[in-house]
């Protein structure tokens, strides 16, 4: 039997938790034959679930919500791009686990009053944890409505008190070739760690997100688990996985895939159905779960639908030069 450890930072789920507890889960809890010990573990009995997630308690931030249709949890576990673990679709679901997330430290450095290494709890601990669905688009063109759960980028930045000459924010993936078998793969180009960078008005903007967990459980591996960060009004590319680092900086630093290909990613890929990528258009998105036959072609919106919130941040700027 399979007993699994709360992470630290994890708060122990609470009766009150409301409408959080998910469909699948409740369904057992009432279902008559919860044992302690399952009890214990309650990710375990969730058909399809990751064998490594546990439940979070947080509250809905009804400003985030959407009608739209969730992609659901297995397309969203199993259907990923972490090029740590390699570059097919199913490889991060089934090599993330090679990965230990706990504990997990996080350093700060670069300028701001508060530089050092912060335990994972330590980062999040003021915090209560929210939960949103956003869009993701990414810049392949396929896109999912995730419910994530996490704080406000912004409240984690200003507790690191980032000063007057910080204009941008820096992250950086896990590099570990042990545990991370893409970043041992000669054919991989990237030049790890992973690399992501935010303008610091983008970073504290309301809609930035650090995810600690989706669909009310802590982040499978594959998904970035234990932190990562979301910026739903860019190409998913920006939204960084597994965060060891982040650095305040005053220069723009140099980006992932900006550094691979600079033709075709810029620093700040925002989501913009006018601008198309060198070798495909983004007038359009398939949402997944996406049959081959019937594709679930649907348009790309201007900033991912997420205008209202962020269009000012770019105004005067000429979005098809600063891709
Ligand atoms: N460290 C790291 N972060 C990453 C990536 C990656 O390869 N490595 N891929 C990015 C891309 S291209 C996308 S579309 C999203 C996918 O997130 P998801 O797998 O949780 O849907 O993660 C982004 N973050
Ligand atoms: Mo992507």
């Amino acid at each position: 039997m399979l007993i699994k450890r709360r992470p630290s930072w994890s708060l122990p789920e609470s009766e009150v938790t409301p409408r959080s507890v998910y469909l699948n889960r409740r369904k057992f809890m009432t279902g008559a034959i919860a044992s302690a010990a399952a009890l214990a573990a309650p990710g375990l009995l969730r058909a399809g679930d990751s064998p490594t997630t546990t439940p979070l308690t947080f509250r809905e931030a009804p400003e985030y919500l959407t009608d739209e249709k969730k992609t659901p949890f297995d397309a969203v576990a199993k259907y990923n791009n972490f090029y740590e673990f390699g570059t097919g679709k199913g490889d991060p679901a089934k090599y993330a686990h090679e990965m230990s997330v706990d504990p997990w430290s996080v350093e700060v450095d670069g300028e701001c009053a508060r530089p050092g290494r912060y335990a994972l709890e330590d980062l999040l601990k003021p915090h209560d944890y929210e939960e949103r669905i956003y869009r993701l688009r990414c810049v392949e063109a396929w896109s999912m409505v995730i419910p994530w759960v996490g704080v406000p980028l912004a409240t984690v930045l200003s507790r690191l008190e980032p000063n007057s000459r910080a204009k941008y924010v820096y992250f950086e993936t896990l590099h570990d070739p042990k545990q991370m078998r893409g970043q041992r793969s000669l054919f991989s180009t990237i030049d790890w760690p992973y690399r992501e960078g935010l303008r610091m008005d983008e970073a504290m903007n309301e809609l930035s997100f650090l995810a600690i967990g989706l669909y009310g459980e802590t982040l499978p591996n594959q998904n970035g688990a234990p932190i990562r960060l979301v910026v739903p009004w860019k190409y998913g590319f920006k939204s960084i996985k597994s965060i060891v680092r982040i650095r305040f900086l005053e220069e723009q630093p140099k980006t992932t895939w900006e550094l691979l290909a600079p033709s075709e990613y810029g620093f700040y890929a925002n989501v913009n159905p006018e601008v198309d990528h060198p070798r495909w258009s983004q007038k359009r998105e398939r949402r997944l779960p996406s049959g081959v036959l019937r594709p679930n072609w649907m348009e790309t919106r201007m900033f991912n639908g997420y205008k209202e919130q962020v269009a000012h941040l770019y105004k005067g700027m000429d979005l098809a030069k600063f891709y």
